[in-house]
């Protein structure tokens, strides 16, 4: 889409609506630099916002079996996953900036309550075992939540999304492959993959959001074609996906609903627990507090980082207004290898 943010009095915004409107339908994608309605504008921060902040926060679960990974290859898969997990933060939060908001107000958002992230990251990781199951099961349901997420209307979202999701798969394959390992290995590591799978299965079907008749704002992102099938739709798919699955890896999903349902072309499943949901959402998850302390924690030991990387940055943009750079000075320890370092 090309039509450009207006000046004053050029066109009037009914009119720049119409032709937004007519752009979306057209599965033309908005650009940043395009008109688009305040309030479509801010349901993306919303959803682009709570997406990154899952992500940084989603970090912890894993991490804390990085030092205890049970070989070098499991450790150096770990890291590349929670290192994967950090990019796809720094995608989607570079993604909301194209909204006019900035990283610090949406970290601040997050910081302070005002902002969720997802209810999935409020479980705790136990055994080594969860690591596959999140990996199989929580980057299985991310999946099947994001792939849709690449046709978003608003450009920058989804281009960031063809990317994540790339990574996403590998991530699934890695923790379906460790489940499989423990599942096939001996029978108290059967039995602990076991127990992943039933304590991570309900919390990654909440993971698809509320029903579709309490869910807030899938109507209009429909409309919109942020969002492209209803909450409902797409936790369907994923159980649809998962049950053979599970038969692959000699694993059972905790629910005796569980039945093809023939009639439908799908598989039934029983109802889920939506206090919970609530109340992770509400805070009180077993680990919501543990999180959100030791991701402030980390943002405040991190200050000295962002200060640094201000005052490079301030340094490189000085230099190129001069068109030049300083001479090498011993002194002043301002060389270019330094510079490189
Ligand atoms: N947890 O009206 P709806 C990952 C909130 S990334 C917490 O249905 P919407 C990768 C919702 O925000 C996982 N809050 O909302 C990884 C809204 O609250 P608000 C994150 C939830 O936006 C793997 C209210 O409830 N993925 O896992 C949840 O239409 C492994 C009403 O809900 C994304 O963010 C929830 N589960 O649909 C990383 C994908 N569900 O904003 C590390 C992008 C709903 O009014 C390790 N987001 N809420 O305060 C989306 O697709 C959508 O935003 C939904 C929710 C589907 C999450």
């Amino acid at each position: 889409m090309t039509t450009m943010a207006p000046d004053a009095g050029t066109q009037d915004d009914v009119a720049y609506e119409a032709q937004f409107n007519a752009a979306v339908t057209a599965e033309e994608r908005i650009e940043p630099r395009d008109w688009m309605p305040d309030a479509y504008r801010a349901s993306l921060v919303r959803q682009i916002a709570q997406h990154a902040h899952s992500e940084i926060i989603g970090m912890q679960p894993e991490a804390n079996w990085i030092t205890r990974a049970p070989s070098l290859r499991r450790k150096a898969i770990l890291m590349a996953k929670v290192q994967d997990e950090a990019g796809h933060g720094l995608y989607l939060y570079s993604a909301a900036e194209t909204l006019g908001t900035s990283r610090d107000e949406l970290l601040d958002r997050l910081h302070s309550g005002r902002q969720k992230y997802s209810s999935i990251f409020n479980y705790p990781t136990l055994t080594w075992a969860d690591v596959g199951a999140i990996g199989w099961l929580v980057d299985g349901a991310a999946i099947t939540n994001q792939v849709p997420l690449c046709r978003c209307s608003y450009g920058p979202y989804a281009r960031a999304m063809v990317r994540i999701c790339k990574e996403e798969s590998f991530h699934q394959r890695q923790g379906y492959e460790l489940l499989l390992a423990l599942s096939q290995g001996t029978e108290a590591q059967h039995a602990m993959a076991q127990d992943a799978v039933n304590r991570w299965w309900w919390p990654s079907l909440m993971m698809f959001g509320p029903p579709d008749d309490e869910s807030a704002h899938s109507a209009q992102s429909m409309a919109w074609r942020i969002k492209r099938h209803s909450n409902d739709e797409l936790r369907q798919r994923f159980v649809d996906i998962c049950v053979p699955q599970a038969d692959s890896l000699g694993l059972t999903l905790p629910d005796p609903d569980l039945t093809w349902d023939e009639e439908r072309g799908h598989y039934a499943f029983g109802p889920i627990d939506w206090d919970e949901f609530r109340e992770v959402l509400r805070g009180n998850g077993p680990c919501n507090e543990q999180r959100i302390n030791q991701r402030r924690t980390a943002h405040e030991e991190g200050a000295w980082v962002r200060e640094a990387a201000t005052a490079y940055a301030t340094k490189q943009a000085e230099r190129s207004r001069h068109g030049y750079r300083a001479p090498h000075d011993p002194q002043q320890g301002d060389t270019q290898e330094e510079d490189i370092a």
